[in-house]
């Protein structure tokens, strides 16, 4: 494929004013009718041929306002349609008929058939895939979707928007036909067909309608449904009370489906989902599960207006839609649970996968500005680091501003395809602020570096901070322009109060934010009675690296005293990385290492503190993880090397804190039933922190054992299977349990993904026979993605001495899975290749033969778009 760059953009030339279709779905021979209203947009030359997309499209009809029309007048190829001698500007209908392939559809985009159940994505590209159309974001039409299909196999027959009627429809068949009165792009399509169960409810929106929510589920499996249900609900009452936006049409529908590429999808009216985000009991589901669950639902519904009413004007502008919903997603989870425990997950993940990805060769700008396949910007930087600029809009305008500004925005932009510089300004004019530095948030790559060091003069009573700020240099950006960082702040005394400086001097500060905007700056605040202790980057205000050599005393002190639960999280972070990260050094020139009893005492006094909520010590007691310790050393990494690092400090607190840590595992029990809310989640994340510490200091598996042989929900049952799996790999109880494990969840194919991603996460050399073995196992199939990223995914994720085994092996697996997987679903394998993003941080032998598995992949044969460009990009 080509480069598409965003200075390209223009608008089309044809106008579209409505879509009817007509689907008569069979399962390898579907038959579309496409009807198309356009009109010549003014001005364009009367010359210009319209011109539409199309991808592997056999065409069998067409017609021009309802005649055949003559050869010489069209071009048709399987990717294109190109039609000529148009009418200058009444408006004109073309016919298209196509004939398609569901059964043989295993890319997932376009119309394809999961279980039997005929469904589609269309984002971003796969309308194409079903007929010859303007397939791009900024051509919003009206719908109309007749589908025909046989009754017995396919009751039920969706589209977008509300229900017009259906009949009976000749022999054995039937029909139904939607209507969706909402102009909107191409890939908001959304068609589902088949035989499902359903969950129905019912929501009074804020104006007094009445909205049917349906959820469609395999059958038997409607029970699992509930909380996503429940979900949904709080999704639409918070929307309302936060944003103030209502739902639109007279019903909402979901559909679970087994073979998804993505997450989920927000198609207008009518979602569709990866079975994983839907269903949940606690037999099967995760505490973790019941949140990502709660987090999509809400994702997907929020997309109604942020994606769906407002648009984007074209795919560089997918931070538009993605970005501001996740950070949507994130504030509800946050009102929903334990808002300081929210954003260290949030803040966890964002340093576990975007961090990398911004460090790396596959480095791009929030809002980028050319891509060559735009599958693969559908990545942490547009969605997580995204929602983090958009936190900082919300920072910098405050909670009232934000408001004001998105309002705003809902006004101006309503039925817009819109872009970046649109939503900024809305902000800028609705608090009349200066938003244009700040905005080179959207357009600079890489992740802020900021050096900090302060001094106090006791005789003067001032505290002095310096601030330098760097941009690293990524892929077509070597020079960066200093940004408008704001940074929350404190000033920590020792009695745990905060220092109100009298004055301030040498930077902008509201409130408690301090905003730094050139490249160097001295900040001095005076009337400070006692030597503080900075608190800086609160909350995670800005996402940036701090280069800040922090006395461990003073670490320790923020992280025992700060009011912020989050900054005493980070405090205990920063305390244990350089230990790591010494620890990993030491393990590898072979010499003894040695952990701080600051370190360790502190963690322990933070587990045992009863006055905490158990969440948050759960999260406390998880050590920085292998990547983040390769992360902070940069470059000339041995993963085997950080491994036994942070084992040996692990260790060292597993023992120290034995006592404790056995309290913490019998306090903590779940109480009578099962319920999935955070505060009981919180108990159970503790419990099982606690857990893996003491199989530890156990040295023996019985504790593991017999927390795997009474657990009465997944948490903690899946918990337990996991400390047995890493700790006790060869025991036979670990065996047992893995095969208990397999028999009870036989038919439950979500569940023994959680089997698969156990065992392929074990460390060692050893993993990569294991994760071979597995998948000759029957309930191992290369044709569900779940199951592929269970299994091959995590192992290339997440399990960093397994698949970087020093003699390249685990490379050259991945490289022929890519190969195997990328003719079938090349989205799968481009995604599951990004696991490699980081391979110029390895060491010598490592990264020769990480290079050799990556140009394995670059000379394969017909490679596709997906897989050549992340595959070029690394290797350049
Ligand atoms: N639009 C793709 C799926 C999602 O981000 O919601
Ligand atoms: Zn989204």
């Amino acid at each position: 494929g080509q480069i598409i760059h965003l200075a390209d953009y223009r608008q089309t030339d044809f106008v579209l004013e409505r879509v009817d279709l007509t689907f008569e779905l069979d399962p390898t021979e579907t038959k579309v009718e496409a009807r198309l209203i356009f009109h010549r947009r003014e001005g364009v030359d009367t010359a210009a041929p319209l011109v539409l997309d199309g991808d592997e499209l056999v065409m069998t009809g067409l017609l021009f306002d309802q005649m055949e029309i003559d050869a010489a007048r069209y071009d048709a190829t399987p990717d294109s349609l190109t039609i000529r001698d148009l009418p200058a500007s009444e408006p004109f209908e073309i016919t298209i008929t196509t004939m398609i392939n569901p059964e043989a559809n295993t890319q997932l985009m376009g119309l394809y058939r999961s279980n039997g159940v005929y469904c589609t994505q269309c984002e971003a590209e796969g309308f194409r895939r079903i007929t010859y159309f303007p397939d791009r974001p900024d051509v919003l039409a009206v719908y109309t979707v007749n589908i025909i299909a046989d009754k017995a196999s396919c009751p039920l027959l969706l589209s977008n928007g509300n229900f017009l009627g259906g009949a009976g429809y000749g022999e054995g068949k039937h029909f139904a036909a939607w209507f969706d009165p909402h102009p909107k792009p191409s890939y908001l399509f959304a068609l589902v067909a088949g035989d499902l169960g359903v969950v129905e409810d019912a929501f009074t929106t804020m104006s007094g309608r009445e909205v049917t929510l349906k959820i469609y589920v395999e059958h038997g499996k409607e029970a699992r449904a509930a909380y996503a249900m429940d979900a949904l609900k709080r999704s639409m009452k918070w929307d309302e009370e936060v944003f103030g936006r209502e739902y639109d049409l007279d019903i909402f529908m979901i559909v679970a489906v087994s073979d998804f590429n993505m997450g989920a999808m927000e198609n207008k009216g009518l979602n569709v989902f990866n079975d994983k985000y839907v269903l949940a009991d606690p037999e099967t589901a995760t505490d973790q599960d019941y949140a990502n669950i709660e987090a999509i639902i809400a994702h997907e519904y929020f997309h109604n207006w942020t994606g769906n009413r407002v648009t984007c004007r074209d795919w560089f502008q997918l931070c538009l839609k993605e970005g501001l919903t996740v950070y949507r997603d994130h504030e509800f989870s946050a009102d929903q649970r334990s808002r300081p425990v929210k954003r260290i997950a949030e803040v966890r993940h964002l340093k576990s996968e975007q961090f990398p990805e911004d460090a790396g060769p596959l480095a791009h700008p929030v809002r980028p500005t050319k891509y060559r396949e735009i599958n693969n910007f559908y990545t942490t930087t547009v969605y997580e680091k995204g929602s983090e600029v958009t936190r900082m809009i919300a920072t910098i305008v405050g909670k009232d501003g934000f408001k004001k500004g998105m309002d705003l925005y809902f006004e101006r932009h309503d039925g817009d395809a819109a872009t970046i510089e649109d939503f900024v300004k809305c902000f800028e004019d609705a608090n009349g602020v200066d938003l244009a530095q700040f905005s080179l948030w959207y357009h600079q790559a890489g992740t802020p570096l900021v050096s900090v060091s302060c001094a106090y003069d006791h005789a003067k009573g001032e505290f002095t901070l310096s601030l330098e700020q760097m941009i690293p240099p990524t892929p077509g950006q070597s020079v960066k322009e200093p940004m408008h960082i704001p940074l929350r702040f404190g000033l920590l005394l020792e009695d745990g109060s905060e220092a109100k400086a009298a004055a301030v001097s040498g930077a902008d500060i509201t409130g408690d934010v301090l905003h730094l905007k050139e490249r160097r700056q001295t900040v001095t605040f005076s009337g400070i009675p006692s030597r503080p202790v900075l608190v800086l980057n609160r909350s995670f205000s800005a996402p940036v690296n701090l280069h800040f050599e922090q006395a461990p005393a003073d670490l320790a002190h923020i992280a025992r005293h700060d009011s912020d639960l989050f900054s005493r999280w980070q405090a205990l972070n920063d305390l244990a990385l350089p230990s790591l990260v010494e620890a990993a050094s030491k393990a590898r020139a072979g010499e003894t290492v040695e952990t701080s009893a600051m370190l360790a005492d502190t963690l322990i006094a933070i587990a045992g503190d009863e006055s905490l909520e158990p969440a948050f010590r759960a999260q406390a007691l998880a050590l920085p993880s292998e990547s983040d310790i390769a992360r902070e050393l940069g470059s000339n990494n041995d993963p085997d090397a950080i491994r036994t690092g942070r084992e040996a400090v692990l260790a060292f607190i597993a023992n120290r804190g034995a006592e404790v840590f056995a309290t913490l595992f019998e306090r903590h029990r779940t109480q009578g039933a099962f319920t999935p809310d955070a505060a009981n989640a919180g108990h159970r994340a503790l419990r099982n922190a606690a857990l893996s510490y003491l199989a530890v200091s156990d040295g023996t598996p019985a504790r593991a054992a017999e927390a795997f042989a009474s657990a009465d929900n997944m948490t903690d049952l899946s918990a337990a299977l996991t400390v047995l799996a890493h700790r006790f790999p060869a025991a036979t109880e670990t065996a047992e349990a893995l095969e208990t494990f397999r028999a009870r969840f036989a038919d439950n194919a979500l569940v023994i993904d959680k089997w698969f991603a156990i065992q392929s996460t074990i460390p060692g050399d050893g993993a990569l026979a294991r994760v071979q073995a597995l998948m000759t196992s029957p309930h191992f199939t290369k044709s569900n993605p779940n199951r592929v990223r269970a299994l091959v995914g995590t192992f290339a994720f997440s399990n960093p001495t397994g698949f970087n085994r020093a003699d390249g092996a685990g490379y050259r697996f991945l490289a022929e899975q890519i190969l195997e997987i990328d003719p079938k679903n090349p989205q799968l394998a481009a995604r599951i290749l990004t696991s490699m993003r980081s391979w110029r941080a390895l060491e010598a032998v490592r990264s020769d033969h990480a290079r050799n598995a990556l140009r394995t992949i670059a000379a394969g044969e017909k490679l596709s778009s997906d897989v050549s460009d992340i595959v070029e990009r690394m290797l350049k």
